[in-house]
């Protein structure tokens, strides 16, 4: 099988990928730092091919899809995992420049990859797209105005992408992560501020990438008429806490 991992130069999207060929898949990686991509590649051998686009990019993205060489182009598996939160300030303070980037890449970006390898799979009736959402899509958080937005957003589109696939054999699943350490998520998040991104993780056991890749590699191998719709994955650490009241 042939699978693309969007996001595969660091984090969740690097374990999915060498889960995925460890697995005896041939995985095209994508991401915006050709180097970090060139390390996998190394590593990984002729079952990966680093692809570098920037998925804000439309053209780009269309041309790098277009352009894949012969053998890679029927892809079965898209997960599609590119993706960042920039800020954690209450919306009236957030960065409009930030929200702006989130909004691209989170669902312009998301929808455009699906948009343009969704007609091979209808055509060949088989395939699966796993989206990479979050807890974040369901649970609202003081700061997560539009990371989470964005969230909710890739969480409805799974679901309105299956009903649109009915029919056929092509499977949609939604993968909402919580608290998840060893990304460079909250690096992003925090703007390189690295302390600050530790702070989030310290004296907490989160979610690993590769409980995220255990996670991916499951789902796609699933019986071909069983559609994962979506899962929630917290570390038991991470639970919920009461609504907010606000006493005068
Ligand atoms: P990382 O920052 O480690 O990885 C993000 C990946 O997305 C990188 O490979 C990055 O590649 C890629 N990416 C970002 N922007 C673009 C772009 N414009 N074009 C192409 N690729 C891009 O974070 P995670 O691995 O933690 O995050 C992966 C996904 O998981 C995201 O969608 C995130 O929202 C989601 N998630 C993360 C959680 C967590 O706690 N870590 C929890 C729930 C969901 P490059 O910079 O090379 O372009
Ligand atoms: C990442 C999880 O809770 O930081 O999507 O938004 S959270």
């Amino acid at each position: 099988m042939i699978a693309m991992v969007t996001g595969a130069s660091s984090g969740f999207g690097e374990a999915i990928s060498r889960a995925l060929v460890a697995a005896g898949h041939r995985v095209i990686g994508t991401g915006r730092r050709a180097e970090r991509l060139a390390g996998l590649a190394d590593e990984l051998g002729e079952s990966f091919l680093p692809l570098v686009f920037d998925v804000q990019d439309k053209a780009a993205t269309r041309a790098a899809l277009d352009g894949l060489p012969s053998g890679w182009s029927e892809v079965d598996l898209l997960v599609n995992n590119a993706g960042l939160a920039l800020g954690l300030a209450p919306a009236h303070q957030s960065e409009l420049e930030d929200w702006e980037q989130m909004i691209a890449t989170n669902i312009s970006g998301l929808t455009l990859v699906t948009r343009l390898l969704l007609p091979g799979m209808v055509a060949r009736n088989r395939g699966h797209v796993i989206n990479i959402g979050s807890i974040a899509g369901t649970y609202p958080y003081p700061g997560g105005n539009v990371y989470g937005a964005t969230k909710a957003f890739v969480k409805q589109f799974s679901l309105n992408l299956r009903a649109d696939l009915a029919g056929t054999a092509v499977r949609v699943t939604n993968v909402e992560p919580g608290l998840c350490g060893g990304t460079e998520f909250s690096n992003v998040r925090f703007h390189g501020d690295d302390a600050k991104a530790a702070s989030v993780y310290q004296g907490v056991q989160a979610i690993s990438p590769q409980d995220i890749a255990n996670t991916v590699l499951w789902i796609g191998e699933q019986p071909a008429h069983v559609n994962i719709n979506s899962i929630e994955i917290m570390p038991v650490a991470q639970t919920f806490g009461p609504l907010h009241i606000s006493r005068g």
